[in-house]
């Protein structure tokens, strides 16, 4: 028996478990009711009185040692608390578990198109003053949006005549009229960013949304070029063989202004709910710089012109995912976020 535990020592502690399987396996073959060390307690039974107190020593020592070989071999294979502290914060992003935002996924995939154009991003302040947000593009003082009604104001109430100075912008042209006011030519920039509007919350609207806003400013602009420009932009993001249309529309800050429309993606144009069984959804608004906002920043509009366009990030990525409430975006829910994870 002394030779069969010595034998079995020998054999244990040269034992290296490759995997969590593998020790599993190792625990059996050793510690289970049918295993090696029962097996030996039962032929134990049969050993000689005067033997036995040192058998029994021997055989507890060779239990024990199993049990610490297991012990210790079982801490490669758990994550512990401890090695949670030891997390290396620097890796690159991929390595780490999570998933990016799908407004933001969206507005990288739109900037990255826009970029490949020429386009800069451009960023400003979200809470601005009364001239970027309406004076410099040709709101009149009684437009609607600058009504409490619309837009979010964080200085006192507007007395007469003199609209308040510091509000949250309902668009980002503040931005651009900024890059108007310190831009060389010619100026080609889309910006991005967080916009704030006094609605009720719903499906369809939220007081936050975003924007991505473009400009175009050099000699010799028309609206040819925006329309080249936003038929690439709608085949690279929707899909070669996507249709486009114009509409007429009203901005105060372009002349002509139109409204964009993309063939459905969903239905192909046949008809749905998203499309409203018309066949086309729209998706942004664009147009010609009105002469009096580029007046407003010190640029000559005989010598310049220049397009912008407009569009929701939301409502973008509610038609390319198919999300039909707005309210998702803004709820962190891990069941709705997860899902943007290979994206
Ligand atoms: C739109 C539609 C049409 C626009 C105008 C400007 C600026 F600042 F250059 F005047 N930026 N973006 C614009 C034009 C935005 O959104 C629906």
């Amino acid at each position: 028996m002394k030779e069969k535990i010595e034998k079995i020592l020998a054999e244990v502690k040269s034992f290296h478990a490759d995997s969590k399987e593998a020790l599993e396996q190792f625990r059996i073959q050793y510690l289970s009711k049918k295993g090696t060390i029962t097996e030996l307690f039962t032929e134990f039974k049969q050993v000689a009185p005067e033997m036995r107190k040192e058998m029994g020593m021997r055989l507890n020592e060779l239990k024990n040692t199993i049990q610490d070989i297991i012990d210790e071999q079982q801490k490669q294979f758990e994550t512990t608390n401890e090695a949670k502290t030891d997390l290396d914060l620097t890796l690159p992003v991929d390595a780490m578990k999570g998933s990016r935002h799908p407004l933001s996924i969206v507005r990288s995939e739109i900037e990255d198109i826009f970029k490949r154009l020429g386009f800069v991003v451009a960023e400003g302040p979200e809470v601005e003053d009364d001239y970027h947000v309406f004076a410099a593009l040709n709101f009149p003082p009684d437009h609607p949006a600058r009504d409490m009604q619309d837009t979010f104001f964080i200085s006192k109430e507007p007395s007469e005549n003199k609209p308040t100075d510091v509000l949250l912008r309902t668009h980002t042209s503040s931005v651009q009229v900024r890059a108007m006011e310190t831009n060389k030519m010619p100026i080609r920039i889309i910006a991005p960013g967080r916009v704030f509007r006094n609605e009720a919350i719903s499906a369809r609207a939220h007081c936050i949304f975003h924007q991505i806003e473009g400009l175009y400013i050099d000699k010799n602009v028309s609206f040819a070029d925006l329309k080249q420009t936003l038929y690439h932009f709608v085949q690279e993001y929707f899909g070669e063989g996507t249709k486009v249309r114009f509409r007429p529309s009203y901005f105060p800050f372009t002349e002509t202004s139109a409204e964009m429309d993309i063939s459905c993606n969903i239905c192909g144009g046949t008809g749905c709910n998203i499309c409203k069984h018309t066949g086309w959804v729209e998706i942004m608004g664009c147009g010609i710089c009105d002469p009096n906002i580029l007046k407003a920043s010190n640029i000559d509009p005989e010598e310049y012109t220049g397009y912008a366009f407009g569009m929701g990030v939301e409502r973008i990525a509610m038609l390319k995912y198919q999300i039909n409430d707005l309210r998702m975006f803004f709820e962190n829910d891990l069941r709705f976020l997860e899902q943007f994870e290979n994206a």
